[in-house]
Order: structure tokens, then sequence, then C-alpha cells
């Protein structure tokens, strides 16, 4: 093993270790402890790699390598670092590490890039704290604004400010960002599913990313006792919701074109055994790489809601997240192919099913993903998987595209 994949496994594996849930994958919820020691550390290596460090009001960190052009736009690369509950440790930090080792690289071959390059570690782009995901990188171009960021809240109630305080952020600090200060946002990522380990591919330029919303849906009936409620006196929160959720898969199924439709989150209030279910809140996440489809299901989820709000159940939903579908930067994608080319690295073009903070950027900037390969096609579980020579060979192709958009002679 050569020392660039010996320092990416070790990147890697620290960070892993950073979880509320070790020996059952990663846990590392946003502004949270875990957050905290995954953040020192990837500053510590920013600092080693001779960048400039800072957070901003979101508490994304950005590692800067000044290029000699004054004020001229940075070369943006990275991903993110917050995790689903019980996820995997290559999620996010497959594409911190390789930014990581790309600064390493210009550091050893002492490079002064004539446009800055910037490494950029988001947070919050699951959504698994405050909901909807693409946090940190909806915060920099705006998507979010100040007020609604504010709001936000988990489910313990402590809202976005209070925990980044928690752990030491500054929420006053900038969160916008002027898009002419970004000439480039490039992302490694995990495929997160099966078709470059069938295609044994190790490298996919990816052309597309699908849309995708989410909804988190409120059923509200009547809290009652289990045993002396005759059954055609009950408004029952997590029956009415449970028939509304066992017809999602049938209108993802009828739009066909890959269109998907998942409850990830289900969550029953009082939930006592012996009590009937007073409320019950979901979520809907619904994909596809064509926008009408997300439309069709979404006009469908609504009649399902009208359908089943009686008198006595109240439904309510709440669109936490709505991106349309993305294409790539052309160039960018170009610039990948010649440069895996150029490297005698085998590649294929890929559409994204997941989502990305790259879709968010590609509003703002010209953007391009790399993917490598999943073990199993598994993500979002325990044991996700993907090589370290996987990730080594993209952090090549990464170095020498980010030499090229910054203008960097030599190495
Ligand atoms: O849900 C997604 O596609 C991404 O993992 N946030
Ligand atoms: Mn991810
Ligand atoms: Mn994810």
């Amino acid at each position: 093993m050569n020392t660039l994949q010996a320092r990416i496994e070790a990147h890697i594996d620290t960070l892993s270790t950073f979880t509320a849930t070790p020996g059952q994958g990663t846990t590392r919820l946003t502004y949270s402890q875990e957050d905290k020691l995954a953040r020192n550390y990837i500053k510590e290596k920013m600092k080693q790699y001779g960048l400039e460090v800072r957070e901003d009001g979101l508490g994304n960190i950005f590692g800067k390598l000044a290029g000699t052009l004054q004020d001229a736009p940075s070369v943006l690369i990275g991903s993110h670092f917050d995790s689903v509950p019980n996820g995997g440790s290559y999620d996010g930090p497959a594409g911190v590490v390789a930014g990581l080792e790309v600064a390493a690289l210009f550091a050893e071959h002492n490079l002064k890039p004539t446009y800055p390059l910037e490494l950029i570690a988001l947070v919050e782009e699951e959504g698994s704290r405050f909901g909807g995901g693409l946090m940190g990188s909806r915060g920099i171009t705006g998507l979010i604004t100040d007020n609604e960021f504010k709001a936000l809240r988990d489910q313990n109630g402590i809202t976005t400010t209070e925990a980044m305080t928690e752990i030491g952020l500054n929420p006053s600090l900038p969160k916008k960002r002027e898009p002419n200060t970004i000439k480039a946002y490039l992302e490694l990522h995990i495929e997160q599913g099966p078709i470059l380990e069938a295609t044994q591919f190790p490298i996919g330029v990816v052309e597309t990313i699908v849309g995708l919303t989410q909804f988190e849906i409120t059923v509200e009936g009547q809290a009652g006792h289990a045993g002396t409620t005759p059954m055609d006196r009950r408004a029952d929160a997590l029956v009415t919701a449970a028939q509304m959720i066992a017809q999602l898969p049938s209108l993802a199924i009828a739009e066909g074109e890959g269109t998907v439709i998942t409850t990830g989150r289900l969550t029953v209030f009082p939930n006592g055994a012996n009590v009937i279910p007073k409320k019950t809140v979901f979520t809907v996440d619904i994909r596809s790489g064509k926008e009408e489809h997300i439309q069709h299901v979404i006009n469908k989820l609504n009649m399902l809601i009208d359908s089943y709000s009686t008198n006595d159940i109240k439904i309510t939903a709440v669109q936490q997240l709505y991106m349309q579908p993305k294409v790539m930067n052309p160039e960018i994608v170009s610039l990948f192919k010649q440069t895996s080319e150029q490297l005698a690295i085998e590649y294929c073009s890929i559409n994204s099913g997941a989502g990305h903070d790259a879709m968010v950027f590609a509003d703002v900037t010209a953007v391009g993903m790399l993917f490598i390969p999943s073990k199993n096609g598994l993500s979002h579980c325990p044991e996700e998987w993907s090589d370290s020579s996987d990730i080594a060979r993209a952090v090549e192709i990464l170095y020498e595209t980010a030499k090229k958009l910054t203008e960097t002679n030599g190495g």
C-alpha cells in the first residue's frame, strides 16, 4: 500500500471513531460532540497541510491555499462530514479526505496556484438532526435565509444556534457566500449503489443528479385506552399513517423511470403499548431524474392526505426540501474524463440517485462529481465500505483537475 492510500485509510479510520454509536456504524449529528471531534481533526489536518482555516456562521469548515491572483474566486473541493443515524464511514468523509489529500499534494510539490484552492467540509447534508438536508450548502448559496436557519430545531426542540454555541461555534458569522467568490466546486463521493462494482469501473464521472423532495407529515387523532375504547370510536393516528404509508410505493411505481419514494422516519406519540396513538409524524422522500414525476407524486400524495382527513383525523404536511434534477458542468465532466484517460484510470459515466451538496452549488458555479464503488452497493448502514485505492485514484484525478482549474504550473 502506498503512502497516499495509507494516509487516506488513517483519515477514514480516525473520523469513523467520532460516532455516538460505536460498534453500530457512524452516527455523527451536526453540532454534536462527535461533530466537534471530527471538526477538530479536519481543521488540524488542514493546518498541517498549510491551509488557512476558518468556519462560517453555519459551521462549515474552509481550508484555503491562497493564489497569486488577489481576490480571485476559489476552486472548492470537499463534501460533508455529518452522517445518517447508524450510517457508514465513507458517505461524506471520503470526499473531505480526498480534498485534504489534494491539498497535501499541492504542499508536497510546493505549488502556488493562480486561483485559490479551497477545501470545504460541509455540515448537515443528511438533515439527520434539523430535517431537510443540504443545509450547509443551501446556507452558503442563500437558499436558506438567516431567519429560516435560526428557526430550525431538532427533535428535542434545540435550535441550530443553541447547538452551534454549545460546541463553540459562532452563528453570527457570515453564512451566505457571494457566487463570484467560487470558480468551481468538485466533490468525490461514494456511489452508494451497485453499478460501479457490477461493471468493475473504479471511477464514475457523474453526469446528472436526481431531483428530490422531502415532506414531514403529521397525523393527529385522539389518544385513548387500548382496552376500553370500542373499535368504532377511535381516531387512531398510527393506523391512519400506516394505511397511507402502505400506499406510497405504488405512487412511485406508477410513475416509473426510476422514480422512488421512501418513508425513513416514523415517530409515534405517546408511544405506549396500551395507548391509542394520538399523533404520528413520518417523512416522505421522493426522487426522480425527471421533475415531472416528482410533481405527479406530490399531487398524488396531497390527494392521499385529503382522502384520509376527517373530522377526527387532522393531517398536515410540511415540505422540508425541494431540489430540481441537476446536470453537472460539461467542461468539468470532460476535464475529469480527459484526466482519467491521461492517468490511464478506467471510468464510466454515471447518474446519481443520491442527493449531494454538488446539486446545490450547481446553481451558482461550475460543478463536477466523481464516484467510487460501494461494496455490495450498500450505504447509509454500518456495512458501507469503499476501497482506499479507489479514493487514491480519485485524488489523482482531482489533483490534476484542480491544477488545471486553479491554473497551477508544475507538480
Ligand atoms: O439522501 C441522500 O441522497 C444523501 O445521502 N443525503
Ligand atoms: Mn453523502
Ligand atoms: Mn448520505
